[in-house]
């Protein structure tokens, strides 16, 4: 188990108490147990993140270095953070129930990697030269776009944390980071590393806290330029409000997702299962792009789900530090009855429980993998993010109606076809309205892939050169050419 080293607030280059002195407690989601207290931050710590890193972007280096300059120092950032990597993962498995074997395997040394895309972009930030009228001359510049504040949630609290941080550092900002409430551990350390790295005081600040306090002091703050969100839709209403009633201050959202996975009669049934399997059950159904809805063509239906059946039985659910476990539990009690609410309405609706459907293990939030046939587009099951390991599987026979019912949504995150025909695969992701589409594979996400929504699944994108431009704005520099012959 790790040592938890940081419970402070990380306020320009400090760790240092809340304003208020209070302290909140952080829970062990595989039973329940207080883990630490963490200093709790309000209104008046946001205040004084944002006074510094204002005075770091208005009179610090970070904005003034060279992109290769700044690059080198985020470089450096990532090679600690792989050092620290076991231990950054146990922290995001303790707070948050996650895998510790894919912890430190994929998601600690992706965020190094995160920071290394972005650190190699720092120095290849352009502007344009502009033609324009005979008598002007031009061109832009691709500024920083200021102070930002990032909220982020806690089903992939370091993944998040460095899909902000990092192409806001590459782009010069400073910034104040709200992690959430439920997992406020390793964003701690990756403050304290960030020291280590030799990123300048008042650059990263960390407030933990709770999301109408905390988080709202964020959205409304008058001298934050950008607040860059990633959380529930209704959350990403209020903090666009709050942004449009205070400083019209940009805003990037990236919310909530039922993203409907398609398998055609031609697909390897095998492959298909497991894809499917997957894409509801990785990190226990908690994150946004999850194939929640399965639509799978007439033809092999019945064999599918008798396979599908079979690989959900031998799925292991357990505690998440074991490398044989497959899910661990889920994050916390309000995310637990949620979800177990949810299963308890499908049943309700009147479909049909295929698999599981109970929480499972004697403490802890641990549900069983759980598959629903006979749903109905209008159910509740089929409609609402349930954020957990919950299956609504369905079946079509046309291409046009599993393109009707893949839109069927007032999300658009990410959509998955399972096809060998091209022409379906075509044109089937053109058809969609998400802002990703896998062929044949499900969570293929790569660091230069950018990744967000359509519709209410929010706007602006993580990842990829895009998320380096959320955090940039031109300026365009003009000049009068006098007696010019062109
Ligand atoms: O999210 P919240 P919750 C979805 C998922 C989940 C549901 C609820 O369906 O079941 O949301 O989860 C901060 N002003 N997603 O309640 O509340 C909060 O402190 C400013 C999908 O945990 O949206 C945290 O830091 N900030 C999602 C962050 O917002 C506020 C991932 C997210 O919390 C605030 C998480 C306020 N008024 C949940 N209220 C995804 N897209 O991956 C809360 N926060």
């Amino acid at each position: 188990m790790p040592t938890i080293k940081f419970t402070k607030l990380f306020i320009n280059g400090e760790f240092v108490d809340s304003f208020s002195g209070k302290t909140f407690e952080t829970v062990d989601p595989r039973s329940g147990e207080v883990i630490a207290r963490v200093a709790e931050g309000d209104k008046e710590d946001v205040d004084l993140a944002v006074k510094a890193a204002r005075h770091a972007f208005d009179n610090g280096p970070w904005p003034r270095l060279s992109g290769f300059a700044r690059g080198r120092i985020m470089m450096k950032y990532a090679d600690l953070i792989e050092e620290h990597k076991e231990e950054l993962a146990a922290l995001d498995t303790l707070d948050a129930g996650k895998l510790f074997s894919l912890g430190k395997t994929m998601d600690i040394p992706n965020v190094a990697n995160v920071l290394r895309y972005y650190a190699g972009a720092a120095d290849k930030i352009h502007g344009q030269v502009l033609k324009m009228s005979s008598e002007l001359q031009g061109y832009t510049l691709q500024e920083p776009v200021g102070v930002v504040g990032h909220i982020i949630p806690w089903n992939f609290p370091s993944t998040l944390f460095f899909a902000k941080v990092a192409p806001a550092l590459a782009a010069g900002c400073t910034m104040v980071v709200k992690p959430a409430e439920q997992t406020p551990l390793s964003a701690l350390y990756y403050a304290y590393l960030a020291k280590q790295a030799g990123i300048p005081d008042g650059v990263i600040n960390v407030i933990n806290g709770y999301g109408p306090t905390a988080g709202a002091a964020i959205s409304s703050h008058m001298d934050i330029d950008k607040v860059s969100f990633t959380g529930s839709t209704e959350v990403g209403r209020k903090v666009m409000q709050a942004a449009a009633t205070s400083n019209l201050k940009h805003v990037s959202l990236e919310l909530g997702g039922k993203s409907p996975l398609l398998i055609f009669d031609d697909a390897d049934v095998d492959t298909a299962a497991d894809l499917a399997l997957l894409g509801i059950l990785f990190n226990k159904g908690e994150i946004c792009v999850a194939s929640s809805r399965v639509y799978v063509q007439e033809g092999i239906y019945d064999e599918f789900v008798k396979k599908l059946a079979e690989k959900a039985k031998q799925w292991v659910v357990g505690d998440p530090f074991d490398p044989n476990t497959r899910q661990g539990p889920q994050v916390d009690k309000q995310q637990f009855d949620k979800i177990l609410s949810y299963i308890e309405h499908g049943k309700r609706e009147g479909a049909t429980l295929l698999i599981g459907g109970k929480p499972t293990g004697e403490k802890g939030y641990y549900i069983q993998p759980t598959i629903f046939t006979d749903v109905k587009e209008d159910m509740l099951i089929a409609k609402d993010e349930i954020f957990g390991p919950v299956m609504s599987l369905m079946k079509f026979k046309t291409i046009d109606e599993a393109i009707k019912c893949a839109n069927n949504t007032r999300y658009g995150l990410a959509a998955g076809i399972v096809t060998k025909n091209l022409d379906v695969a075509n044109t089937v992701s053109r058809s969609i309205r998400a802002g990703i589409i896998w062929i044949n594979c499900y969570f293929a996400f790569d660091n230069d892939c950018p990744y967000g929504g359509y519709k209410m699944s929010g706007f602006g994108r993580d990842f990829g050169l895009e998320a380096l431009h959320k955090f940039l704005q031109v300026k365009s520099v003009v000049t009068p050419i006098y007696n010019s012959p062109w």
